[in-house]
């Protein structure tokens, strides 16, 4: 590892819990989140508006551009729910958080997601699209994927990703 502490993306289906679990995990380790959601709109880090998908058109080029001095330096949780367009070399540990159908419904619906995005939603989980896309984008070795189903599942998460990141920056002392 050349950066003196690692990154991690923490990737999966809108609804399975990435932000909260992203956050508590920087909590945790002192690392920074990331939210490239809200750097998207904040940074307008997208070619406008999708009426159809009813999302902003990702510019990948600008978010590369935009996250190529953080990640440089390391110590960063990243969150959002495609992987395939980051540069490999970027990440240590690719988290890939899953969720049961029904909760994943109940959590996007309370969200207000319309019919139609809801069940886009959670029609690819089912068909594990992100889970793919990880292992087709990283080695297998640094992808992980978690339940992501209840707040215990939750906790359990923040404790397993927090102690494998400690278990690296020991191992590259
Ligand atoms: P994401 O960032 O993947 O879109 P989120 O972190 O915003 O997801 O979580 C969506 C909602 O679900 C939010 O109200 C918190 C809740 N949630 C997240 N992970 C959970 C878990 N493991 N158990 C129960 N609720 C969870």
């Amino acid at each position: 590892m050349s950066r003196a502490r690692p990154n991690i993306l923490i990737t999966g289906t809108p609804g399975t819990g990435k932000t909260t679990t992203s956050e508590m995990v920087a909590q945790e380790l002192g690392f920074t989140h990331i939210n490239v959601g809200d750097w998207v709109r904040e940074k307008a880090l997208h070619s406008g508006w999708n009426q159809e998908f009813e999302c902003f058109n990702l510019d990948e080029d600008k978010v590369c551009d935009a996250l190529e001095d953080p990640l440089a330096e390391g110590g960063n949780v990243v969150d959002y729910h495609g992987c395939d367009f980051f540069p490999e070399r970027w990440f240590d540990l690719v988290i890939v958080l899953q969720t049961n159908n029904t909760q994943l419904f109940d959590r996007l619906q309370k969200r207000g997601y319309s019919a139609k995005k809801v069940s886009e939603n959670v029609e690819c989980e089912i068909m594990m699209v992100v889970m793919e896309e990880a292992a087709e984008s990283y080695r297998s070795e640094i992808v992980k994927p978690l339940p992501s189903d209840t707040t215990d599942d939750l906790e359990r998460n923040v404790a397993t990703i927090a102690g494998w990141v400690r278990g690296m920056m020991g191992a590259a002392r």
